[in-house]
Parts: C-alpha cells; structure tokens; sequence
C-alpha cells in the first residue's frame, strides 16, 4: 500500500475471536466474567464485538453491530498473565485509564500473533 495510506487511513490490523474478561475498571477490581469475543484491532484501538456467532444473522450485518467495548492502546502496557488464570495462553491488557482484561485462545499461535501485533501497536504508539 501507499505511504499516503498508511498514514492517513485507520486500517484493520487484525480481527478474530478470543476470550475475554475484563478483570479491572479505572483501577477498581472486577469479577471475572470470561465470554467469547470478536476482537479488532484497528488504528489505535482494540475494538470488541460480541460472539457473532451467539447472535441471530440479522444483528451482524454489517452497520448493524455495534461494538460492545473499545480500548485506546495509546500508554497501554500488554503481559503474560497465565499466573492470572487456570486458562493456558492468557495476556493481560491494562489501559492508562486503570481498564484491564485478560484475553485468551486455546490456540497458540492465535495468542501469539495476537500478542505481538497489539505489541507493536502499543511500541508505534510509545515513539509518536
Ligand atoms: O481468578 P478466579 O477468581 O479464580 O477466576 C475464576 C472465577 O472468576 C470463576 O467465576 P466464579 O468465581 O464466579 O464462579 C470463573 O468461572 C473462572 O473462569 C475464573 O477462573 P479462570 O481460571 O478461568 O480465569
């Protein structure tokens, strides 16, 4: 693609379905709640979308789902995290707001390059 839209454009770095629990809300400590989630990752955000396939097909046309939650990567610090859960393959993600969720697949190299394309993110952002 172009440099031009590269840096202009928000494009979509990455979408697929994980666990998630958000275990953190501006520092307060939560109870876990773990659900299947349609991750995306997009410009500087993280975006989540309830399981599409827990939804009936009308509510996932496109336009017509709206995100449940969205998360600014920007100062955003990414872990390991599996002494957080009996899950295998658990990274915590914790906002500058004091937001944190654990994210987890059962697959490894999922977690994997989900880990280090948010990685990256997070290291474009610290250099701005
Ligand atoms: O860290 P915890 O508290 O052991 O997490 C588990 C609990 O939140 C549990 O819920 P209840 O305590 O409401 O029953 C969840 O069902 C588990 O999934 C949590 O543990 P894992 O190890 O799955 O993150």
């Amino acid at each position: 693609s172009s440099p031009d839209s590269e840096s202009s454009t928000p494009e979509l770095e990455k979408a697929g379905l994980l666990n998630k629990t958000k275990i953190a809300e501006g520092g307060r400590k939560l109870r876990k709640n773990w659900n299947p989630s349609w991750v995306v990752l997009v410009g500087n955000s993280l975006v989540f979308f309830k399981d599409p396939k827990a939804q009936t097909p009308s509510s996932w046309k496109p336009g017509n789902s709206k995100p449940e939650s969205s998360v600014d990567l920007r100062g955003a610090q990414l872990h390991w995290a599996n002494e957080l859960s009996s899950k295998k393959n658990v990274f915590r993600l914790r906002t500058v707001t004091g937001n944190e969720f654990l994210l987890q697949s059962d697959t490894d190299s999922v977690i994997k390059e989900w880990y280090n394309t948010i990685h990256s993110v997070i290291e474009r952002l610290d250099r701005e």
